[in-house]
């Protein structure tokens, strides 16, 4: 059978639901493996997120395989709750309830109980008739609702798929789910857009239409948007008390038909491949819907409209992973120059080159020459014709108090602080770079950027040079050259933040950040986000209008763990940097040194903090290799000689740092050791890289991969440059193919601006315009529990899938330039 030819556009085309409903059988309901229940074309999970404030968790609905309904759950605040919370406060949030399923009826049970108050519920989730499921809420115990404040049973609607289409409730409420937020407000809701017994969403459009039906009690459909921009459409259910029977009982009719296929994903590097590098397109099909069995083709396309048919083949199968079922078309012995596309019986990838070149431009560039200066803090930033922020935070930093735990996990130890508390500490209002779309600067964000920019100028040399930086007006203007590298630029920029933490204390801090919550989370420009201008108590006394306290706290906190990071990139700093900047280079050198002759004499200090590295030991191992390669004293390599045992039980962290200096130590045992232990991890390695379709180590995780795919350039790169024929130069290719497109459930890359296709607004500063940051690098695909790969690529506010970091971008640029130079020395 030929899968692929059963499109289901056949069944749009009728352009009727009820047609559709008519002559189309609906997929049986089964309960999985994995505890949810599923057709073909609907799955119900049931508490497999554990995420709400990410719009991941409750009751979910993946309807023709899109989420599009999340958190549904029962909302209320208990009377007998003692925590003072001032408003309603969502239960479930930290309640993760026992799963029973039951499967002679295909139901599962989900019972909540709680610690501190006495109040016991169960929700029900089950068949319905004519392809509906339910939603049923028991209540155990209860008479009446006397003793629960604002109870509803809620579910919120994913507005990427419902904004635009229609609405009507069988109470004569109609009309569209607006675009943007614009239903009245009034002192603490929004009104709704619909009330009545049933609700039913985008009638027009069969894959998506859902109905919700109330046994008893009414339902609203509200747009949840008052708040803030990231939340979704809400559909919120009454509370009716009923006895031992439910007190909230729902029937949700999702349209659907059994024949509905879903078109396989034909998942490539958008930007190309060099003829040399392993070329495997990836397809992905869901599981329950077989594999594809047909010969796929490439084409190569020529000039004039010609077309030629260069291979073609069964792809060769993978295996199934999640709820997918993977095939490979290997069409790595095809190197002639040129413009491909390789197709699946109705299906066609993107076209793409194949040619030597490929690294060259376009790809890494705007990562560098717009991405990292719009992050940029203190400067003001323009291209060309428009302004992306003024000069921002010139009024950093006062001192957070002593014992502060604060948001975005900032924390200042309790003692003594560096200065008194909430007292401006001089000297910081320089450098470094916004961490992501929030308002803070962080030791580990900025430092493992600056790091990441010296080990790249170390080994690609970097003269290129789009950008103006002016160190006197502290003006940015992207595109237009100033005669000095950007690389070089970008990286005393970090150096100035790092190097300033060092004037003040003889260590490190752990960052700035927004005072405030609201601020925190601003979109927008950062230019305004404070007044720039410090904060003097004295003048608010005396009545000062202008004086306003926004100024950024800084936490000072210091770890011995984040001193050895940053004798590290100090130390390559001061390796890298042009006679011109010869100032930078000293100063970096004598800090690196300082560090490590400080930490070597006293004992450690351990305080956890965001950003701040985990292992003291990989740290120091390191910081050794990298103080050696600058200084060249063989104090460091002795200190690595007597470290062997820590060494080799951190190997698979520190070796790619090691492989550059193990030539220089010139110790037997130390040498027999380390490459016994280079064999064992080249094998470690390849099990891992073997694990998923992709040939890259997809951890679960509430967050998307591809940053932590990214964060392995140092040992994809180091090792394949000095142990080619143990560590392949694939590891790195395909961690790039995967950034650029190859990945689960679309071709999307997840490089801002390159790529093929438009790209998606992503959560950046300029998130709430749905906008991107050209060269940003985003997380890109994420797990939803327990089988289900999601990227959301019309909603820019799901931070897990979405959102851009500083140190996301560099090691992008560092991987590129890593390809081309491998694949062009060879
Ligand atoms: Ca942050
Ligand atoms: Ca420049
Ligand atoms: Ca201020």
């Amino acid at each position: 059978m030929n899968l692929f030819l059963r499109s289901a556009m056949l069944f749009f085309s009728m352009g009727s639901l009820l047609l559709a409903e008519a002559q189309t059988a609906k997929g049986p309901w089964k309960i999985t493996g994995d505890e949810y229940l599923h057709s073909k074309e609907v799955s119900v999970l049931a508490y497999h997120n554990h995420y709400p404030v990410g719009k991941l968790g409750g009751i979910e609905v993946i309807h023709h395989d899109q989420r599009i309904a999340t958190n549904g759950m029962l909302y209320f605040r208990h009377r007998q709750q003692l925590d003072g919370a001032p408003v309603p406060k969502p239960i479930p949030d930290v309640a993760i309830p026992p799963r029973t399923v039951h499967p002679e009826s295909s139901s599962i049970r989900l019972d909540f109980a709680f610690s501190n108050i006495d109040f016991q519920y169960a929700i029900h989730v089950l068949p319905q008739e004519d392809g509906a499921f339910g939603i049923n809420v028991h209540f155990e115990g209860v008479e009446d609702l006397s003793l629960l404040d604002t109870v509803t049973f809620v579910m919120d609607f994913f507005p990427g798929s419902f904004k635009g289409k229609s609405y009507l409730s069988d109470r004569g409420d109609l009309g569209h789910l607006p675009y943007d937020f614009h239903s009245v407000i009034t002192a603490s809701n929004s009104t709704s857009l619909a009330t009545g017994s049933q609700i039913t969403l985008a009638p027009e459009d069969p894959e998506r239409t859902i109905a919700i039906s109330a046994r008893s009690g009414q339902i609203q459909l509200l747009d949840s948007r008052s708040t803030e921009h990231n939340h979704w459409f809400t559909i919120a259910a009454e509370v009716v008390p009923n006895g031992t029977g439910p007190w909230v009982e729902l029937v949700i009719q999702p349209n659907r038909w059994e024949e509905w296929v879903r078109p396989p994903v034909l998942a490539h590097s958008q930007v190309g491949y060099h003829p040399e590098q392993a070329k495997v397109l990836t397809i992905e099909t869901l599981a329950d819907q077989g594999v594809p069995e047909q010969k796929a083709q490439l084409w190569k396309i020529g000039i004039d409209g010609k077309e030629e048919l260069v291979m073609e083949q069964v792809p060769k199968s993978w295996g199934a992973f999640m709820r997918y079922h993977y095939s490979e078309f290997d069409f790595t012995h095809i190197t002639a120059p040129g413009l491909y596309q390789v197709r699946l019986g109705d299906y066609a990838s993107d076209v793409f080159p194949i040619k030597e070149s490929i690294y060259e431009q376009g790809v890494w560039q705007l990562s560098l020459n717009t991405f990292l200066p719009v992050q940029m803090c203190h400067m003001e930033v323009k291209d060309r014709t428009k302004f992306w922020h003024g000069q921002c935070h010139m009024d950093d930093a006062i001192q957070a108090p002593s014992g502060t735990q604060f948001f975005d996990g900032f924390r200042q130890a309790s003692g003594p602080t560096v200065y008194s508390s909430h007292e401006h500490i001089p000297g910081l209002a320089t450098g470094g770079w916004h961490d992501a779309a929030d308002d803070d600067i962080n030791a580990g964000s900025t430092g493992r950027t600056t790091y990441d920019l010296a080990l790249m100028i170390e080994e690609f040399g970097m003269r290129y040079d789009q950008t103006t930086i002016d160190t006197v007006t502290n003006e940015v203007r992207l595109q237009r050259p100033d005669g000095v590298p950007d690389a070089v630029q970008q990286l005393v920029h970090g150096l100035k933040w790092i190097l300033a933490n060092y004037q003040v204390a003889d260590h490190s801090f752990v960052g700035v950040i927004s005072q405030h919550w609201e601020t925190y989370l601003q979109a927008g420009g950062w230019g305004q986000m404070t007044d720039n201008q410090i904060f003097q108590p004295a003048a608010e006394s005396a009545g000062n209008p202008q004086a306003i306290n926004d100024d950024r706290l800084i936490f000072t906190s210091k770890d011995s763990r984040r001193e050895y990071l940053m004798a590290s990139l100090l130390a390559a700093s001061a390796r890298v940097l042009p006679q011109s900047h010869s100032h930078y280079a000293a100063r970096a050198k004598q800090v690196a040194r300082e560090i490590w002759q400080r930490e070597q004499q006293a004992a450690p200090v351990i305080y956890d903090n965001v950003g701040t590295p985990r292992k003291l030991w990989v740290q120091k191992i390191i910081a050794a290799t990298e103080l050696y390669l600058t200084t060249k004293d063989s104090k460091y390599l002795d200190f690595l000689v007597a470290s062997k045992e820590e060494v080799i039980q951190n190997f698979d962290e520190v070796v790619w740092a090691l492989s550059r200096v193990e030539k220089a130590i010139k110790h037997a045992g130390f040498q027999k050791a380390y490459k016994a232990e280079l064999n064992k991890s080249s094998k470690r390695m390849a099990a891992r890289y073997s694990e998923t379709p992709f040939g890259v180590i997809m951890p679960n995780q509430v967050w998307g991969y591809n940053w932590e795919i990214l964060w392995d350039i140092y040992t994809k790169y180091y090792l394949s440059k000095a142990y080619p024929e143990l560590f392949p130069a694939d590891y790195l290719y395909n961690a790039i193919h995967y950034t650029l497109g190859r990945h689960p459930i679309s071709n999307i890359s997840h490089v801002s601006g390159v790529g093929t296709h438009e790209p998606i607004p992503a959560y950046g500063v300029n998130r709430a315009d749905f906008a991107y940051i050209p060269g940003g690098v985003f997380s890109g695909v994420e797990i939803v529990n327990p089988d289900f790969f999601e990227l959301k690529d019309n909603h820019p506010f799901l931070w897990q899938q979405s959102e851009y970091i500083v140190f996301g971008a560099t090691p992008f640029i560092f991987s590129i330039l890593a390809a081309d130079q491998l694949l062009t020395t060879d």
